[in-house]
């Protein structure tokens, strides 16, 4: 009786030691499994390989831009008969289009004569953290009446935007944008270098913005979707060329929430640059989807044939007209240069070895001050959870999105790849700032960040940026 006793005993001392030893068994492989061990090496040689994609500084020029631009109220003709009250940049929608070249550097003298603080945010340029415009994490908000220097050297040629960092589902769809062009030794050889500023308004019956902002039904849905595109503010944007005329083609897109599934009907288009940076090979641009945030660079020869050409937006069941290209006049000889490409942008291909360093998960639940919150891993901001990324060393994040809306995610400062999507192995070839999460969807994306500091990283659809959908990640 009393050996027996001893002996369950032992038993039970024994099937709890196998327990505990099975269950620490089972942690350690769930931990190796989320995180399997990786040789430095690999991380080290995703870094090496993408170490010629761009660099990290820039060589400055010695010129010094300065420029005045005033955030005012004023008005514009977007429909014929009526004058719409906008705000804007310098008194124009879109705002100045900044043209520079690389190594430049701007000191712009930002005045605010809104009734409401502001702050302009250089989109995509690798500013130093201080110049970034985000209320809160980089800088005080200007006051109205009040003023801020903006001075940087962008570290990258292509195509940006700025914007304001407050209120920007009210301010950018008021018409606070403009673009910033970074030039380079290709500017010139095109026959013309074209902006179009790809917006999207709600108007009202008397052509005003429509005035109630972050409405539930934008919030529940992809945002604000408006009832008038406009290309450079204008509701039918024609550009005229002549015949075998090379021209590159800036697209925008400065919506609150529209995205575009670009179309180039009868043209000989090629996408050169995705977000301002070229693109290791250059591909078809028929079906690019330009999410709110995004660019895209084409480099078009005109046909010999004279006509009206359409770029066309095919998102919706209805194509919208977003601009025209008229070839007319004598032919010209067309400039003979091969595509501007970056052959150094990394394949990444050996990046599905390496552990995902920060998941993102994206989502929605009611409550806050709008009835709806757009969370990241649970959290709305100002509420979230800092995460670092190392600087100059190869890091790994994704996103995933568990609703059923669109998400363009824009990392502000850096620049990434998409490596991954839906789990599978998918190599677009170029780098993004942004980039658009379909419906529960998911992206892994590889970055090295070369610039130091807090960056926010947030949906580019304002209005779920403005119920919460933005976070923090520091590149220490
Ligand atoms: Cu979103």
């Amino acid at each position: 009786m009393h050996k027996l006793f001893i002996k369950s005993n032992i038993l039970i001392i024994l099937i709890g030691v196998i327990a505990l030893l099975s269950l620490f068994a089972i942690i350690t492989y769930q931990k190796t499994t989320e995180h399997p061990s990786v040789s430095p090496s690999t991380k080290e040689k995703l870094r090496e390989e993408f170490s010629k994609a761009y660099t990290k500084d820039v060589t400055p020029s010695g010129n010094v831009i300065e420029l005045e631009l005033t955030a005012s109220e004023g008005e514009v003709d977007i429909v014929d008969g009526y004058k719409t009250k906008v705000w804007n940049y310098n008194g124009s929608v879109p705002g100045p289009s900044i043209q520079i070249k690389l190594g430049d550097r701007v000191k712009i003298k930002f005045r605010n004569e809104l009734p409401q603080e502001t702050t302009v945010h250089w989109h995509g340029v690798r500013v130093p953290n201080a110049m970034d415009g985000v209320p809160g994490v980089t800088q005080d908000p200007v006051q109205p009446g009040g003023s801020f220097t903006y001075d940087f050297i962008p570290k990258d040629a292509g195509t940006f935007w700025f914007h304001p960092h407050v209120r920007s589902s009210e301010q950018v769809e008021r018409g606070l944008f403009g673009t910033l062009i970074v030039e380079d030794e290709y500017s010139d050889k095109y026959n013309q270098d074209i902006v179009w500023v790809v917006d999207d308004w709600l108007l009202d019956e008397n052509a005003q913005v429509y005035s109630k902002f972050n409405t539930i039904r934008d919030l529940m849905h992809d945002g604000r979707w408006g009832n008038l595109i406009t290309v450079n503010g204008k509701s039918q944007e024609t550009i005229t060329a002549r015949p075998g005329e090379r021209i590159r083609l800036r697209l925008v897109n400065t919506s609150n929430g529209r995205v575009y599934l670009l179309n180039f009907p009868k043209l000989s288009a090629t996408a050169i640059a995705v977000d301002g940076m070229y693109v290791k090979k250059t591909f078809d641009p028929n079906g690019f989807y330009l999410a709110p945030g995004n660019r895209l660079d084409v480099d078009i020869t005109l046909p010999q044939d004279k006509g009206e050409y359409e770029v066309t937006d095919i998102f919706t069941k209805k194509a919208n007209v977003l601009g025209k290209i008229r070839v007319e006049g004598d032919p010209v000889e067309t400039p003979n240069f091969s595509y501007p490409t970056n052959p150094n942008v990394p394949d990444w291909s050996e990046a599905t070895q390496v552990a995902t360093d920060k998941t993102y998960t994206l989502d929605a639940r009611r409550g806050g001050k709008y009835g709806i919150e757009w969370t990241i891993n649970g959290k709305a901001f100002p509420d979230y959870d800092p995460v670092t990324l190392t600087y100059n060393q190869f890091n790994k994040i994704k996103f995933v999105n568990r609703s059923s809306r669109l998400h363009p995610m824009h990392l502000h400062g850096q620049f990434f790849k998409v490596l991954t999507k839906n789990g599978a192995p998918y190599d677009e070839g170029f780098f993004r700032d942004t980039v658009l999460l379909g419906p529960k969807e998911s992206v892994e994306l590889g970055l090295v960040p070369l610039d130091k500091g807090d960056w926010v990283n947030h949906c580019h659809i304002l209005e779920h940026a403005e119920a919460g959908m933005m976070t923090v990640v520091q590149v220490k």
